[in-house]
């Protein structure tokens, strides 16, 4: 490891622990670390199991966070979210390449080492799973600081000609998909597109480290694509194969699965509408408070597509919405952690939290989402329910 790739795992390190009692540190697994301060306690939210917790993430498997445990703006890369649908590929590095097809002027391979010769930025995005939900407290969600090459220059170099309109990208990972009404089964990578407009975003990524730390096996090693703003399932992990094509790619998650059916109203007439799920939308969610003596905190995180917000707020017992701290830290695509200092009366209390951005465009109640048959896209506020003794 390079000298400098130290400095700045130890710089990211030492945001993510910051806060903590050192003998916290020394004595419990970093993985139930609520990363308190000397004396502070979390406070049980009454509408989660009383013996509710997360384990750590184990090699292979999905994963989900406690979100109760929020308190740092980078989540540990051992506790950072895991989906994949078709397992983890293992990629022999030495074999690897990206490839870049289709409709170029010059296809290109390039090694790892080609890639790690790459000029490289370095970038805050925070996501979500498009199926993130309330019955999971919003555990499918992290924010990580990304470093690997822009995706444009990669595009670039091979030039993608006038007549490619979409840019596909291929994982190593593939299953058998069943084909309906045929008794047959074929072989498919996961695989997402972006128009070639959004891929030459200059925010995209291909990256190739995660908080300082070489990408983790299950976040894709050796390489993956970041759209910042997107769901997490536009990212696609252990990439291999870049193609430039003149259509919309039609796989599986990108025409059946992670489709949002949606009820609109086109040219006056109600119909349903399917979507795949791209950007991602405005949300907050509440998801820890803490005590230090009779004063407590609250503590959530919004996710936005980049556009920026106007405020977040909280309302108590259903009072005044009354505008949190953000987090400083914040950029354009990181997540935004929000705090709001709390002097509780004892008995059962209900907090929610809304965000609200720059168009005035307000995070949407449950009773006001648009009305939707499929399970992506939880984006309504989030009521939480705790009682203080
Ligand atoms: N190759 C590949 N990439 C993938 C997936 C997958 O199954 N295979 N799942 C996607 C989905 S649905 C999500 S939510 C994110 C999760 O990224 P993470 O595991 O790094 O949090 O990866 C995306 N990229
Ligand atoms: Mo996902």
């Amino acid at each position: 490891m390079t000298d400098e790739k130290v400095t700045r795992r130890e710089a990211i390190k030492k945001t993510i622990n910051s806060g903590l009692a050192l003998s916290a540190v020394a004595s419990v697994p970093h993985w139930i670390l609520p990363a308190l301060a000397q004396g502070e306690e979390l406070v049980p939210f009454s509408d989660m199991p009383e013996d509710y917790s997360r384990g750590p993430a184990r090699p292979g498997a999905p994963h989900w966070l406690d979100t109760r445990m929020i308190s740092d703006f980078y989540t540990d890369n051992m506790d950072f979210y895991v989906v994949q649908h078709y397992g983890q590929p293992e990629i022999d590095l030495d074999d690897y390449r990206l490839k870049v097809t289709g409709l170029v002027d010059e296809e290109r391979e390039y090694t790892l080492e080609d890639l790690q010769n790459m000029s490289q930025f370095d970038i805050d995005a925070g996501f979500e799973c498009g199926g993130n939900n309330a019955g999971r407290f919003q555990g499918l969600v992290g924010n990580a600081n990304w470093r690997g090459i822009r995706l444009r220059n990669i595009l670039n170099a091979s030039g993608v000609s006038s007549e490619g309109t979409e840019v596909v990208f291929f994982g190593a990972d593939s299953g058998t998909e069943a084909i309906p009404n045929r008794d047959t089964e074929v072989e498919q990578s996961f695989a997402r597109s972006l128009p070639v407009a959004e891929a030459m975003r200059e925010e995209n990524i291909l990256a190739l480290e995660m908080n300082g730390e070489d990408l983790p096996q299950g976040h894709g090693r050796p390489l993956r694509l970041v759209v910042p703003g997107y769901y997490g399932v536009a990212n696609v992990k252990w990439l291999t194969q870049i193609h430039i094509q003149d259509r919309r790619y039609m796989g599986r998650f990108m025409g059946r699965d992670y489709v949002t059916l949606k009820k609109e109203m086109i040219g006056g007439e109600e119909r349903w509408v399917e979507n795949s799920v791209t950007k991602i939308q405005l949300k907050s969610a509440i998801v820890r408070v803490t005590r230090l003596g009779s004063q407590h905190k609250i503590t959530g995180f919004v996710l936005t597509d980049g556009t920026p917000l106007r405020n977040v707020e909280i309302s108590i017992d259903g009072g005044p919405w009354r505008e949190a701290t953000l987090d400083p830290r914040s950029t354009r695509y990181s997540w935004k952690l929000f705090t709001m200092d709390w002097d509780p009366s004892p008995g059962d209390h209900t907090l929610v939290s809304r965000a609200t951005d720059i168009n005035g465009h307000v995070q949407f109640t449950e009773e006001e989402m648009p009305e939707k048959a499929s399970r992506w896209e939880n984006y309504a506020q989030f009521p939480r329910t705790i009682r203080i003794s």
